[in-house]
């Protein structure tokens, strides 16, 4: 049909308005530009994207109490690092390659690390500084000095706080503690709502479980208005965004396909997303064709606590481990947190600050040489003669000038022809953000003495991509948009090849049923030493040289010792008691179950005991270990694989003839649905001389009727 403009009508003026607005073109370009396709990112979020890799600091009571949630009854004067130093943290973490850190100015416990009016549970009532201190003060300024972006996490759950779950916690005293800290503290990039929310604690002494209702408790809207005028340039994560939405886990990984954009399932007004309600396995994957520009968050901690726990100094990630998780978020698209612990000292620990500092060693050598700089450029298609749209526009390092193609065309391919034989083993993609997520699928091939060999491919490209491939010597590559939403607008193709990754080399302890350690592993002109219960090795430790037998619990540390006296870094494992003819059941001797309960004491994490629970809270687990002996607690291993069924509030008896139970303690597993690490419970000396032991799980993850134990140990 051809349309007539001859007469007039209001609907004609409104197309040829458009038209003009879709044609506006930048000084000296004659081509319009493409339309953007779908929703586009702020310039706050646009800001955001740029960082990529940031930091998380977790530090505060829980640092003095060993836990990874405080109930909110902790004394202030708990809180006394010996030798805190900003300066040190933040070096750290910056050495590692990271722009920007987020700090946990209130964590649930309701300890505030600044001195804040809205509370009396904070900084000034603790010793450090003779109460003079301020955490946020240090950080955010030593951030500053050192180029870092600051950001802050204000736990909206606080179980100290007597007005908890009422209308004045929510509109006074939390949207004060964001007034305060978003204006006393200089520019913040991010504000961080944990989804962690509503659920048993301190109370102003009341201890008990208040309920919250997620979507409405928090007035959202409100809340985000308290933050606008404040920190315009601020972007607010909580599950579901409005801005940032959490990943769905606390690995650090994001879907191998992973959209900025996303729309809720089932929640499709994102102005009343609630804090930490979300369909988790949703945040790993985002819509393509979302609603809404919401990019995912990985964050992730360098030990399996978010915490310090001396009990953890071994287990820290290695720099390997790290960089493979760089690569499952930053390079699928969405942004890496990773949260570095301060320890009691107030100081990033060595081993810590050693890998971040390899990280960053790493990234910067990665990075050193763009190989498509200099590379000649050709393409399927393009827009016009026009330069904003060249090919070559994808080797500069402006994240948003781009190669585009004529509207409509949403295939084509790229050519990057290097003038000599190149080696490398990672591509980076970007599109132009600014004009939407535009094209789906993609394929980077690599030309290797004239043949055309498949480098990689995958969906989605967004702010960044990055494809690690084989190591390959290439004359070419090609990068291949095979299906699009709109024109293609690449706006980058960089060419890297990675540095060697110094691969983590540990000697690997075990210990069999009968009780024999074996330490194992190779190192060149290296041998091994261990301690038993000691975290640290040196030139003096023990040499290894046969099995040794150890029924009893406790920790086994070993590392290379090199011939210089210099060792590698240690691994440490923790054995409990040598399950001998134990017995293990569900609530009486003589009820036999099916399931494969021995998989409880294993000491195999990967196997898991199902068991099936008829009742909440009255189902016990009974553990009988033959004989009265001193048991100094016990550890709870979850199923690190399926959290559904995961024990997340407990009740722990002991007792000496198996009819007369002493209550151990009563609590909580905490975090252990986004994060299932280990859980210990320290049994005191009164109750720890005992034959048998009983668990009654009381709460769990997920609404099954199954609990799940990995592995069940007594220490
Ligand atoms: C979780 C919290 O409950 C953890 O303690 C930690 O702060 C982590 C980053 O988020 O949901």
């Amino acid at each position: 049909m051809i349309h007539s403009f001859s007469k007039f009508h209001p609907s004609k003026l409104l197309f040829l308005l458009s038209l003009l607005l879709c044609c506006k073109t930048s000084i000296g370009q004659k081509t319009a530009s493409p339309v953007p396709y779908g929703v586009t990112p702020s310039e706050r979020l646009l800001a955001w994207h740029e960082l990529e890799f940031y930091g998380f600091i977790h530090f505060t009571i829980n640092t003095f109490t060993d836990k990874e949630w405080g109930y909110g009854d902790e004394s202030p004067t708990l809180f006394n690092p010996t030798h805190f130093d900003a300066d040190q943290i933040v070096l750290s973490m910056k050495a590692a390659g990271m722009k920007a850190i987020i700090l946990t100015a209130k964590h649930h416990d309701g300890f505030c690390l600044w001195p804040t009016k809205t509370t009396e549970h904070n900084i000034t009532k603790s010793p450090w500084k003779n109460g003079k201190g301020d955490v946020v003060r240090e950080i955010s300024d030593a951030c500053r000095r050192h180029g870092l972006k600051f950001g802050v996490y204000l736990s909206p759950w606080d179980r100290n706080n007597e007005h908890y779950a009422t209308p004045h916690y929510v509109n006074t005293i939390f949207q004060n503690q964001l007034r305060e800290l978003l204006t006393n503290y200089g520019p913040v990039f991010e504000v961080w709502f944990d989804g962690a929310n509503g659920g048993d604690g301190y109370y102003g002494g009341k201890r008990e479980e208040r309920k919250i209702d997620r979507i409405t408790y928090y007035n959202l809207d409100e809340l985000w208005n308290v933050i606008r005028p404040l920190q315009p340039m601020a972007c607010i994560f909580s599950d579901l965004g409005p801005e940032i939405r959490w990943v769905g886990n606390e690995s650090g990984v994001a879907g191998e396909t992973c959209w900025p954009t996303y729309t809720p399932k089932g929640r499709e007004d994102i102005n009343k997303p609630g804090l930490g309600q979300t369909r988790y396995e949703e945040g790993q994957f985002g819509t393509r064709d979302g609603k809404y520009w919401i990019p995912a968050e990985c964050d992730v901690s360098i030990r399996p606590g978010w915490f310090y726990h001396e009990s953890e100094n071994n287990r820290v990630r290695s720099v390997e481990n790290l960089v493979n998780l760089y690569f499952k978020s930053v390079g699928h698209g969405a942004s890496m947190l990773l949260n570095i612990p301060p320890s009691r000292k107030g100081t990033v620990y060595p081993t810590d600050s050693i890998t971040l500092a390899q990280m960053g060693n790493y990234l910067q050598r990665l990075y050193a040489v763009n190989y498509a700089t200099t590379a000649k450029v050709k393409a399927s298609a393009v827009r016009s003669s026009d330069k904003a749209f060249a090919p070559e526009n994808v080797r500069d390092a402006d994240r948003y000038s781009y190669w585009g193609t004529p509207d409509g065309v949403t295939t084509g391919e790229i050519t990057l022809q290097f003038s000599k034989p190149t080696t490398f083993d990672v591509v980076r993609l970007r599109e132009n953000i600014k004009l939407g997520v535009r094209s789906d699928d993609w394929e980077v091939w690599a030309q290797v003495k004239g043949q055309w060999q498949l480098f990689g491919k995958g969906t989605a490209i967004g702010a960044s991509r990055l494809v690690k491939g084989p190591k390959v010597t290439a004359e070419a590559i090609k990068v291949s948009i095979t299906k699009g939403k709109a024109s293609i607008c690449i706006s980058d193709i960089g060419v890297f090849n990675s540095p060697e990754l110094p691969k983590e080399n540990l000697p690997v302890i075990s210990r069999d049923e009968k009780g024999q350690v074996h330490i194992v592993g190779e190192s060149k002109n290296a041998s091994i030493v261990y301690e038993k219960n000691r975290n640290a090795i040196s030139a003096t430790s023990t040499p290894y040289q046969a099995p040794f037998l150890m029924s009893e619990s406790g920790s086994v540390s070993a590392a290379f010792l090199n011939k210089d006296g210099s060792t590698s870094r240690i691994s440490t494992v923790t054995f409990g008691i040598l399950p001998q003819n134990w017995t293990l059941y569900k609530n009486q001797a003589t009820q036999t179950t099916t399931d494969n309960k021995q998989l409880a004491l294993d000491n195999n994490p990967k196997t898991v005991w199902l068991v099936d629970i008829t009742s909440q809270g009255t189902d016990a687990l009974i553990l009988d270990t033959q004989k009265n002996q001193l048991v100094k607690g016990i550890s709870y291993v979850p199923d690190p694989a399926n959290g559904q069924g995961n024990i997340t509030h407990y009740a722990l008896y002991g007792s000496q003839n198996g009819n007369d139970w002493q209550l151990i303690q009563e609590g909580e597993f905490s975090n252990i649905e986004a994060n299932p690490r280990p859980q210990r419970i320290n049994i005191p000396k009164d109750k720890g001389q005992l034959r048998y032991l009983k668990l009654v799980p009381k709460r769990w993850v997920g609404t099954g009727h199954q609990v799940r134990i990995a592995d069940l140990l007594l220490l």
